[in-house]
Order: C-alpha cells, then structure tokens, then sequence
C-alpha cells in the first residue's frame, strides 16, 4: 500500500554502508559517523513506531557520549524517560541490518502486524530529537527527521543542541503533561537547588571550604548548558572550562579520560592544587570530581562515581532519621521508606564495605545504566552509580505523595523545625536529580549542595575511605560471546574452567578480587582486578588476561 512504497523510496536514498554489522547496545547504536545514516534514518522510523505503540511522546539522541568526536551514535529515551525497552532492541537490530529497502520493508509490515502498531493513528506519533555537539550531528537529525516522517502523519520535533540526561528529562516531563522546555529544566533545577542551599543549617562549615568548584566540560555540550545555567544560578561560585570554544571534543578531557587515567584534564594544572574541580563526559551524563596534587606530573584524587553515591547515600539517610525522629508513637506518620544503592562489579571494594558499614542495603547488577536503573526503582528511594560516574536517585511515586502530604502537615504543626527541614530537602533533591537518567548537571549542583550543607571540602569528603587500588585491561579475543557470566557478572560460568583458574590466581593476593566479562560497547574482554598495593592488583589484572586472552 501507500505506506509500503513511502518506505520503499525514502529508504532507497539511505543505502547501508557494505559490510557494517551494528547492534543496540547499552549505548544504541554507535559508530564512525560516516557509517550511521542509514542507521539512524531507520532508527527514527523506529521512534515512530514506538511512539504510536506507547501513545506517548518518544525521544531520539544523536550522540556518541565520551568516544572521539568522528565518531556518533543514536539512543532512544522511552516514553518513562529511561532506556528503550529491551524487547525492543531485537528488532532495532533487525532494522539497522536489513540489507535493503525491500527487507527494510517487509520487516516493518511483520513488526506492525505482530505488535499491532495502529498505523491509522500515526497523527499522534511525536518525537523529540537531540544532538550533542559533534559536527555531524546536523546531517544524522536530518536523517532521523526522513525517518520519522517516513511513517505518514508522525511528527519529529527537534529540541536542538542538548546534554543526553536532559532530552530524557524532557520525555519524561511531556508524558507526564509537566513543563518541558529547556528553560523549565533549568529553572527546576537553579530553584531546587536555591531551596537546599537555604536549607543549610546554620553555623555550618561553610566558610571554611573552599567555596569555588572548576568544571571540566569535556569541550562539550555540557560546558555549553554549564555556562546557560550559572547565569540563573544564585548561591554557587562556578569557573567552566574546557565549554568548547578551543579544544576537541574529549580529547584529553572529560570525564572518561580523567576516571580511566586518573591524570588532570586539558587546561587543569599544578596551579589548581588543593581545589575542588569536577569533569563532565562529552554528552554530560557522566560527573567525576578530582583535586590536582600539588607536586606531581597532573596526578590527581580522584573522586569517582562510588564517592558521588556514597555522599548521596549518607545525606538522604540523614535526612530521613531526622524526618522520622520523635515518631516512633505515632505510627501512622512514620513511614519507613525503603532505600537501596545499587552498584555494579566495577565498584571499588572499599566504597561496598563503607556503604555496608553505614547500614545502607546493596544491591548488585550487570554492568549497564538499563539494569541498574531498573533495580533502583524496586525501592521508595533508590540510588545508583557506575564507578565512571553515571547514576542518579529514583524516588518511588507513593514516597514522594506521602512526602508531600507531610510536608503539608509539618508546614502547619511545626514549620521550620528539624523534621520540616528534613522533608523539604528531600522534596529539593527529588526535584533537582534528573529522575529519566544520570545527569552530570544536576548531579553537580546536589554534590554542591550536599558539601555545603556538611561544611566539607572535596579532601573531607574523598577521606570517607580509601579506594583499593585497582586495575582494568582489555583483552581482544576472536569472539568475546564465548565467555558468559553469571551472578551480575562476578562469575564466568563458560568457558568451563576458567572461573576456577581465575579463583586459584585471585586467592594468592590479599583482599585480592578480579572479573571479567565481555564489554557491551567494544569488541574487547574486560578485565577488572583490585588489591591491597597497586602492583599486586597490576599483577593480578595480567595474569588474569592471559587466562582468557
Ligand atoms: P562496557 O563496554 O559494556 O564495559 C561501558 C562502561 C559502562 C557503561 C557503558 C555504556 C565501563 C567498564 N563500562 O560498558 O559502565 O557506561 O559503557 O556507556 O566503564
Ligand atoms: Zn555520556
């Protein structure tokens, strides 16, 4: 029909490149950008689809995040704001992979049939597009647009230049019929943080730290937004660098670059000892901090993702006993939320054991912001962090309405008291930590806030323990799928016998802890290995690497 043949010529003017084989990953799809037309094209017919099947609003990323500029990708943001839903990602395979216009198709008429997508109804398709800051971004969105409006009546709305975490916050707003422009984004986030920074309770530390944050914007799209925000920002004393008007994309900056090589970025230096400075990944959905050591060649502390989650984890509990005190008679208005973090194997040892330590309930997924975010939200409050710095807090809707309807009511019986204090704050950082996905941004101002809201300095805060010194290789093997891993990848349970291998090598160094898994972004094994010394976990990582490799 009419439908078949729009499908049929537009697909035509996007061949696929020979030879490319590209598969949905943690990431979406990501690329050489001179390889994605096709794949994005189809992508956005994809969107489409989705949006008709959900009845809701779809969004569409062009970004490849912290990978080298050439390089780009495309992410779909579900209707929730998160992830594309996994039983969707055969079928974006499908799609990417079909060898022409006429199996491109076909497999669309079997995918609309068997999900029983109303085509009729396509007028109510929408879909929001974003671009990080990468040069051919402009031609991929047109790409996404043909795609889009390849299925009749669908409508493709572009946003512009965003961060990731903030085309996902505006999803997830539109869905939720709420404010969704960027300037709504920004205002919730300047207001909730003005709301925690009033909060401080008095005669805090406050002038003794050092009240100047450095960001790092990985000459990103981050840095960009950063510059946007501080101007309607009131209580928070920022220098950007690295915003993108010099330097390239992630080369020698970011935040991948400054976790992974634990050395200061691009226009950092000795100069900046002792200060408290952040670094934000290409896309700003990645947050680490770091102070440069005075003497050293760059070398910095760095303060990771595990820390940002341990800092979170330690204020919403405080603020929650202190919600609770005095309450213990009166049952009724003494919820107990449930709170969980949740972390992956490449958590260092020593942050798990701190959390432990502090009561706090841990929870272990595979690697992957979609399993994560999916344990997270099992809890009233839950927190998540890849060590890389990618992670956010998800608040459960009926903690939140009960959290409200308290506040009311302390508002009325006890304004201003602890526990009123208490409430508000938890609403402030509901309001201000990006709910879709990890955001560096508002990640940012919660770490700010937090700091200030405790008096210390990111030296107080990088002494909550002391990480084990660890170690990560990659290892190219023929085919990475030969190796399975169970028990969110702490155990190789194929090829048989390695885990054992793996067991036996492990034991000989003290606290000695090691995995590997294949990576879902890269054709490489990965290696991961902690211990007590530098050297031993050094050690440890390479003999493990010839195990597998
Ligand atoms: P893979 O390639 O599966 O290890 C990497 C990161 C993840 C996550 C994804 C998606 C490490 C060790 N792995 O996954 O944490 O960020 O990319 O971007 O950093
Ligand atoms: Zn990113």
């Amino acid at each position: 029909e009419k439908q078949r043949s729009i499908i049929l010529s537009s697909s035509s003017r996007f061949p696929p490149p020979p030879g490319v084989r590209l598969s949905y990953g943690t990431a979406g799809f990501r690329a050489d950008s001179l390889l994605l037309e096709s794949t994005v094209f189809r992508v956005g017919i994809l969107a489409a689809l989705r949006s008709l099947n959900t009845h809701s609003v779809i969004g569409l990323m062009i970004t490849a995040s912290h990978n080298k500029v050439s390089d780009n990708g495309i992410k779909i943001s579900d209707p929730s704001g998160g992830m594309l839903s996994q039983d969707w990602e055969p079928f974006a395979d499908a799609l990417a992979n079909a060898p022409d216009s006429q199996h491109l198709a076909q497999l669309i008429d079997d995918f609309v049939k068997k999900e029983n997508i109303p085509l009729e109804e396509a007028e109510s398709a929408e879909i929001l597009l974003g671009r990080d800051t990468r040069p051919s971004g402009e031609s991929l969105l047109d790409a996404a647009k043909q795609g889009i409006i390849s299925i009749v009546g669908a409508v493709a709305v572009d946003m512009g230049v965003l961060t990731t975490p903030q085309l996902h916050w505006m999803v997830r707003a539109r869905n939720k019929a709420m404010k969704a422009t960027e300037l709504d984004y920004f205002n919730q986030l300047s207001s909730s943080f003005r709301c925690l920074i009033d909060l401080i309770p008095q005669g805090s530390a406050v002038n003794k730290m050092n009240d100047n944050v450095v960001v790092d914007g990985a000459n990103g799209v981050g840095g960009e937004k950063l510059e946007v925000l501080k101007k309607i920002l009131n209580g928070l004393d920022m220098e950007i660098r690295n915003s993108g008007k010099e330097g390239v994309l992630n080369e020698g900056v970011g935040a991948d670059y400054v976790q992974k090589e634990k050395v200061a970025p691009r226009g950092f230096g000795p100069a900046d000892a002792g200060i408290r400075c952040a670094s934000l990944d290409g896309d700003a959905d990645r947050l680490v901090y770091f102070s440069v050591l005075s003497n050293a060649n760059n070398k910095i502390d760095l303060v990771d993702g595990d820390k940002i989650l341990s800092l979170f984890a330690l204020f919403i509990k405080e603020q929650l006993s202190t919600l609770n005190k005095n309450e213990g008679d009166k049952e009724n208005k003494c919820y107990r939320p449930t709170l969980g973090v949740v972390q992956t194997a490449y958590a260092n040892g020593a942050s798990t054991d701190y959390l432990k330590q502090s009561g706090l309930e841990i929870m272990f997924t595979p690697t992957g912001v979609k399993y994560l975010h999916e344990k997270a939200a099992e809890y009233d409050i839950g927190i998540y962090f890849e060590a890389n710095g990618h992670g956010t807090i998800l608040f459960s809707e009926g903690f939140l309405h009960w959290l409200d309807g308290r506040n009311s009511e302390l508002a009325l019986t006890s304004k201003g008291s602890e526990q009123h204090k208490a409430a508000m704050r938890l609403l402030a950082v509901s309001k201000l930590i990006n709910q879709a996905v990890g955001d560096a941004l508002s990640g940012l101002l919660l770490v700010e806030a937090i700091l200030k809201h405790m008096g210390w300095s990111i030296h107080r805060w990088n002494e909550l323990y002391h990480d084990l010194p660890s170690k990560q290789l990659k290892v190219k093997v023929v085919d990475r799928s030969v190796i399975v891993t169970e028990k969110a990848e702490t155990v190789v349970v194929r090829p048989l016998g390695i885990q054992e291998a793996i067991n036996i090598e492990t034991a000989k160094y003290p606290r000695g802890r090691c995995f590997v898994r294949p990576s879902g972004t890269e054709d490489v094994v990965r290696v991961y290995a902690e211990a007590t010394t530098q050297e031993a976990a050094d050690n440890l990582a390479s003999s493990i690497a010839r195990l597998v490799d």
